[in-house]
């Protein structure tokens, strides 16, 4: 009988690493994730498998963290999805970001070369490198980014290449673009949008207020993108790759499609300010994924109509159930 085989995935408590934790499960792998210490719980991501996982404590600013997490695991595949990932918050945090996000790539790396020098590593670029680069945006597309994350994350994608050429190791770059689920973080356009349809419709606030409505992405399904992740692990030889649809939509398409889920108007909800704004803005991805499809026979099953109602539906549910909650729950006496 063949090992059973073992993946360690770092940002396990986000919305690819819950996707990715699920899928690899679902293969028979022995899931380990490395998680951060936080003040509060930050696996609700997690609920319904978080006992078939071991979660390791560690942290991309600690180098010797992670050569105790990759000690324990002796994972035959590292996919490294942890990340300070929300664009705004590299320019107030731009120190910090490169630190997690650029430098934790190399910490990672290097411990992986000299604990497990044989597993397969991923890492989860994006393509917020590419930038301003003219689109559809290929494997063969100049970077050009716009925000410190997407400066960090062409370091931490050049630090990935420069491992496979120097040590001859199978280590791979996914260049990924949006992707989205209900388990996005509601700070994300995406999520925002639905979270304020849901409470929109059921009377609970009446505005939303964004940004940049002109602003263009590429928008695919997480639980797509994970299967993606994999595939690129699986391969006789490593290759970075772009994942995208191939489909690019405005911010305000995606407020027109999430608002008639609801049979509301748009128009008649949303505001904008510039306090949403960036200092510089990516203002078109659209990627060509045709070289996934021929090497992964990989391609999206989600479309974009389907992943805003599966966002927006999903939303509704929830709000409810909280709604149902706080006027149900009894006074906590004890405090
Ligand atoms: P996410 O939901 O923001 O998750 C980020 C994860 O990183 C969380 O588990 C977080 O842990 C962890 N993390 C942050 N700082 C850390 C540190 N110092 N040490 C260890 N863990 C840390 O992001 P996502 O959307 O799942 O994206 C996954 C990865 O793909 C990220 O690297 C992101 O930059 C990249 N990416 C995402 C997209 C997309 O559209 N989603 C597209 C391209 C690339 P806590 O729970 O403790 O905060
Ligand atoms: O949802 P966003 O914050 O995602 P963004 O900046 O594209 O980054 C995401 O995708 C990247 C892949 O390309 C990942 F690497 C990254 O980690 C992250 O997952 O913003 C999408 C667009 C932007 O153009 C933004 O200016 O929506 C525009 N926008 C307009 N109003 C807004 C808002 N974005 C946010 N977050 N909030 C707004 O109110």
């Amino acid at each position: 009988m063949s090992e059973q085989r073992r993946a360690l995935i770092t940002g396990i408590s986000g919305q690819d690493g819950s996707f990715l934790a699920e899928f690899l499960l679902e293969k028979g792998y022995e899931v380990f994730g490395l998680v951060r210490r936080t003040s509060i719980s930050s696996l609700e991501r997690l609920e319904g498998f978080e006992d078939q996982v071991t979660l390791l404590p560690g942290d991309l600013l600690d180098a010797s963290s992670l050569m105790s997490v990759l000690e324990q695991a002796q994972p035959h595949e590292v996919y490294n999805l942890a990340a300070q990932s929300f664009v705004p918050t590299s320019w107030s945090e731009p120190v910090s970001t490169a630190e997690v996000t650029a430098l934790g790539v190399t910490r990672l790396l290097e411990a992986v070369r000299h604990v497990c020098p044989e597993a397969r590593f991923y890492q989860a670029s994006t393509s917020e490198m590419f930038g301003q680069a003219p689109a559809p945006q290929t494997e063969q597309t100049p970077f050009h980014p716009r925000s410190p994350y997407g400066v960090a994350k062409v370091y931490a994608h050049w630090a990935t290449v420069n491992q496979r050429e120097s040590y001859d190791r199978f280590a791979v770059s996914g260049i990924l673009f949006n992707h989205e689920s209900e388990r996005r973080g509601q700070e994300f356009v995406t999520r925002k949008i639905s979270r304020a349809v849901a409470r929109i419709s059921l009377g609970l606030q009446d505005k939303l207020v964004l940004g940049n409505l002109e602003a263009r992405r590429d928008w695919g399904f997480a639980g797509d993108y994970v299967r993606a992740m994999w595939l690129m692990l699986q391969q006789d030889e490593p290759e970075d790759l772009v994942i995208a649809t191939g489909v690019t939509h405005s911010v305000e398409q995606f407020c027109e499609r999430a608002f008639a889920e609801v049979n509301l108007d748009w128009r008649k909800h949303v505001e904008t300010s510039s306090r949403f704004c960036r200092p510089a803005e990516v203002d078109q991805l659209v990627g060509d994924a045709t070289r996934a499809r021929e090497l992964l026979g990989w391609q999206p099953e989600l479309s974009f109509e389907d992943l805003v109602r599966r966002m927006v539906t999903w939303d509704l549910h929830r709000v409810r159930q909280i709604e149902e909650q706080s006027h149900t729950a009894a006074p906590d006496l004890s405090r």
